[in-house]
């Protein structure tokens, strides 16, 4: 035996001859139980992986390790998200070219992740910033163009000035740009669309369907912002055309006092007299220059200007003022409002600035808000109706007077693909004056991003276009129409555009005249397993399902839904604070793995508490595990000793069968809680094993720590004298009769004093163990008569009742 754990040797030897003996390359044709686990590839920083990231890459590749042994085909795969404005602004930031300091960040990250012990399959990499990935990146967005789902619009669309380029609404949080956090304008910009909103009703419904993390379909949900009401007609007095609004309130059409249109409303500028044009004019200047965050802010003050103009109201042919202002939006509804000041907090505000009349028209509950339901009053033809049937009844008139009707409104926009930056897919389209838009045919593809060498050539400037438009020979070319002179599109697409797809290439990495093969993409897809970070909730995760939708309306795929199962895995804090560079606080793992060994930190990280969860990583805290990496190592000391036996292994079934559907449930600190509990009752019997228990409680030791240590495991189980590897052994079975009767011995205190000790079976919840507090004589004898202040819980060992 060797003294010594020495992890440095054994973790690289034992990588090596995972690599040689190609044990995580399943044969993806003849797989009899595919198994597909993925984890959301990283985005490469420069600065290498952190523990954050190989928290979750280890917790994903547990899952995989574990359902491996348990007898599926399991493809692990990895790649990088390399295209983006992260890595391109690190690149202008440090004077270097984007291209090598990518080639430089993919090594590092590579021999971080395998350093990691992660069970890849590395022969299927997927890279999507080279050319044989964003070839098909761009195929897929010939695929939206030709099903009339990627279109071209001129619209106020959001801004990041510091970035320089256009972002998605899905980018823009709390009204900044959620990468640099500057804040977000609205500039009138023409750019290609992804038409995400024919998808909403899908979206919305197979969400009851998946077996989602429940928080992550809510925040999808919510996203999506379904909104059931109706849209009502307001005629404008002395004038042709009319005014439609968006209310989810149709019940309060008596109480409206006025309506507001958004500034960037089609009628402003057509309703308004001409007395009040030079007030208007000035309003709108400046309310269009104003961000999403300060207009959608509720404490700001509501500014607004009179029209000139009036409207008609539909129930009682009422005439009310037409206002702008600029907390209504554009995007929203129809971008005007029915104001009824009497019942809603932001209309209430406005009308009292402007002294406008304020109407109550429901009578809400005693101490209620008066935005909040409730029966209606001074409603005319409604009075005394709960508010949702007096809307109903409302809209049922509406209809048959034709001004209205119901309606449903969505909070979710089309999805904004196009990019003003360098580093990017271009989007393959040509515009011909004579055809206009025409797409690169397929075999064309790629579009080549043009190596550019000067830094001054990858700056974006600001103008609305991206670099590639300053580079002549990338823009000039030749209509594939007409042969006629041409122009290339110099935007490029969004890095979510690059990753809403990857999971489909690799399982097809090997096919190069298609991107994803149909018969590899039937028997691998949908992915089984997906774990990331719930940051993703809406950009990646709704893009991901939204493009699988598409896929499947084309007919080239036969499922809706990318991902069977999502897990959203928590985060690592350092020393209760959140990791961040502007902070300093990040740890790297490599000085750990170095130091202990990547077993070690992958145990640490997993013990730090729920996965779901997350833990706080802190530095001295590794000391602890590394000490019981040594002690399992330990555990070859005493193999040649014959012992009596211990005649009871019941406690290596029920640990077999714990740790497994602890890993089944991610519950991977538990599971590594059950594996200490069986090395400590190992350490307790070490003299008594016979040769025979010995080996089968050793190789069920081995099996069982595979997942999370999987280097010690493999070391182990070759001292043990197998010529195998463990990590491709079947999961230990445990007799099921062994663990039904298994029994253990539970305590029962009173003020910490023992009264009373039980047999019991494991797993006995503190509700019964109350009950069985309460059914002991000997126990009761020292309660009677006085106040149980509080109950201490211990599983599987004791219960401690605190009395007064
Ligand atoms: C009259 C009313 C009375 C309203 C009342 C509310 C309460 P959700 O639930 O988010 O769908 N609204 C409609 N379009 C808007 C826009 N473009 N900008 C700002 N506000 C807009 O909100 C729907 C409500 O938000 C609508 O119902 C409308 O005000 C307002 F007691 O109409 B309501
Ligand atoms: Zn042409």
């Amino acid at each position: 035996m060797k003294a010594e754990y020495n992890h440095r040797e054994i973790e690289v030897k034992w990588q090596k001859k995972w690599r040689e003996a190609k044990v995580f390359e399943p044969d993806l044709d003849k797989a009899k139980q595919p198994f597909y686990n993925l984890m959301m590839f990283p985005y490469p920083s420069a600065e290498g992986m952190h523990v954050g990231n190989m928290y979750a890459f280890t917790g994903s590749d547990i899952y995989g390790r574990y359902h491996r042994m348990k007898g599926y085909d399991v493809l692990e795969p990895i790649g990088l998200d390399g295209f983006g404005i992260h890595s391109e602004n690190y690149a202008i930031k440090i004077g270097e070219h984007i291209r090598d300091v990518s080639r430089r960040t993919e090594k590092n990250f590579y021999r971080q992740l395998e350093a990691t012990g992660n069970s890849y399959d590395w022969s299927r990499r997927v890279e999507t910033f080279k050319p044989d990935y964003y070839r098909w990146t761009q195929w897929l967005f010939l695929q939206m163009y030709n099903r009339g789902l990627a279109y071209r619009k001129e619209a106020p669309v959001n801004w990041c000035p510091s970035c320089k380029t256009v972002i998605s609404n899905e980018q823009v949080e709390n009204g900044r740009c959620e990468r640099c956090k500057t804040e977000v304008v609205k500039r009138p910009l023409a750019q290609w669309f992804f038409r995400i909103t024919d998808y909403v009703e899908k979206l919305l419904q197979n969400l009851e369907t998946i077996n989602w993390a429940e928080e992550v379909k809510t925040i999808q949900r919510n996203w999506i912002g379904k909104s059931m009401g109706a849209e009502i007609e307001f005629a404008i007095d002395g004038r042709e055309g009319k005014i439609r609004v968006f209310t989810t309130r149709a019940d309060t059409l008596f109480g409206v006092t006025f309506i507001v249109l958004s500034p960037e409303h089609e009628l402003v500028k057509k309703i308004t007299t001409v007395k009040e044009r030079p007030r208007i004019d000035a309003y709108l200047e400046t309310a269009t220059q104003k961000s999403d965050i300060e207009r959608k802010d509720l404490l700001r003050e509501k500014t607004g200007v009179f029209t000139g103009a009036y409207a008609i109201n539909p129930v009682n042919n009422e005439k009310i003022p037409i206002w702008v202002a600029d907390y209504v939006t554009a995007d929203y509804g129809t971008g005007a409002v029915m104001a009824v000041p009497g019942h809603d907090d932001r209309d209430h505000e406005f009308a009292q600035k402007y002294k406008l009349p304020i109407l109550e028209v429901v009578k809400v509950p005693e101490g209620a808000s008066r935005q909040d339901e409730g029966i209606a009053i001074n409603s005319g033809l409604i009075n005394g109706l709960p508010s949702k049937v007096a809307a109903q009844k409302v809209i049922d008139r509406l209809q048959e007077q034709r001004v209205g009707r119901a309606a449903i409104s969505y909070r979710l926009r089309d999805w904004c693909v196009s990019r003003q930056r360098y580093w990017g897919p271009p989007i393959p389209m040509v515009k011909c004056e004579k055809c206009g838009w025409v797409t690169v045919p397929e075999k064309d593809l790629p579009v080549l991003l043009p190596d550019l060498t000067s830094m001054k050539d990858v700056l974006p400037d600001g103008s609305g276009k991206g670099p590639l438009a300053r580079q002549d020979e990338f823009v000039k070319t030749t209509c594939p129409k007409c042969g006629g002179p041409a122009e290339r599109e110099t935007d490029v697409l969004d890095p979510f555009v690059d990753s809403c797809w990857y999971y489909f290439r690799y399982p097809s990495v090997e096919y190069n005249d298609r991107p994803f093969d149909s018969a590899r993409t039937k028997k691998w897809l949908p992915v089984n397993m997906y774990i990331g970070g719930r940051e993703h909730s809406v950009l990646h995760l709704l893009y991901t399902r939204f493009v699988t939708m598409v896929l499947h309306d084309a007919g080239m795929i036969d499922f809706e839904e990318p991902f069977k199962m999502f897990f959203a895995h928590g985060l690592i804090v350092r020393d209760g604070a959140k990791m961040s560079k502007s902070k300093g606080n990040i740890v790297n793992p490599d000085e750990f793995i170095t130091k202990f060994g990547a077993d070690a930190v992958r145990l640490y990280l997993m013990f730090l508490g729920e996965f779901k969860v997350g833990g706080d990583w802190r530095d001295a805290g590794m000391q602890g595990m590394a000490k019981f990496v040594r002690r399992v190592w330990k555990i070859q000391e005493k193999m040649e000793v014959d012992g009596p036996g211990v005649k009871d292994l019941t406690m290596v079934h029920r640990t077999i069968k714990i740790v497994g559907s602890d890993i089944e449930k991610l519950s991977y600190n538990t599971a590594i809680a059950r594996i200490m509990e069986f090395v400590n009752w190992y350490y307790d019997h070490a003299d008594e094993f016979s040769r025979a228990e010995r080996k089968i409680v050793l190789s069920a030791l081995t099996k069982i720590i595979t997942p999370f240590a999987p280097h010690l495991a493999e070391e182990l189980w070759h001292i043990l004298g197998n010529d195998t590897l463990v990590s491709v052994q079947p999961w230990p079975e445990y007799d099921p009769k062994q663990v039904i009767d298994a029994k253990i011995e539970f305590v029962i205190q009173v003020n910490g004093k023992i009264r009373d000790k039980l047999e019991v079976t494991p797993d006995l919840t503190e509700a019964e163990a109350i009950k069985l507090a309460e059914q002991s004589e000997k126990v009761q004898k020292f309660v009677v008569g006085k106040e149980v202040v509080k109950k201490v819980f211990v599983k599987d060992k004791l219960i401690n009742l605190v009395v007064k």
